[in-house]
């Protein structure tokens, strides 16, 4: 059996995890926020057989978009009277990023 970790936008969260239940995918969803934005993303994870990995890997791929974002850089130490203007950094978010770990063991109780 695998986990998979699967970070994805928020935008996108409904319509995977509506593609994960019409293919009887069962997962967790948990609400996130990326390190470098701190802005709010999806965490899914999802236990998986491993014959059907490459299908949940799909239904990521085929639902999960890259988009481009503006970020404003943490202006630097001024002395009085100088002026910044700050330049938005472009920066590309997602499709997905994901891990595929292996699970050593899966219990319900
Ligand atoms: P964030 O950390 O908010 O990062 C959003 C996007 O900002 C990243 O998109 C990347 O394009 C850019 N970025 C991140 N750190 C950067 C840096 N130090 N300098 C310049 N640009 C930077 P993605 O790579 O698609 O990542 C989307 C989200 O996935 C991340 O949101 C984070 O929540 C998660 N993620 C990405 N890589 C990860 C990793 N190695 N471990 C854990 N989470 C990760």
């Amino acid at each position: 059996m695998k986990l998979v970790f699967a970070i994805v936008h928020n935008d996108d969260a409904g319509k995977l995890t509506d593609a994960l239940r019409d293919h009887n995918f069962q997962f967790t969803l948990i609400s996130t926020t990326g390190g470098f934005l701190r802005e709010g993303n999806a965490t899914i994870l999802i236990g998986v057989d491993e014959d059907k990995l490459d299908d949940a890997l799909s239904l990521i791929k085929a639902n999960c978009v890259t988009r481009t974002q503006f970020v404003n850089p943490m202006p630097p130490v001024m002395e009085p009277g100088e002026l910044y203007l700050a330049q938005p950094v472009e920066v590309q978010v997602g499709g997905a990023t994901v891990f595929v770990l292996n699970v050593e063991r899966f219990e319900k109780f």
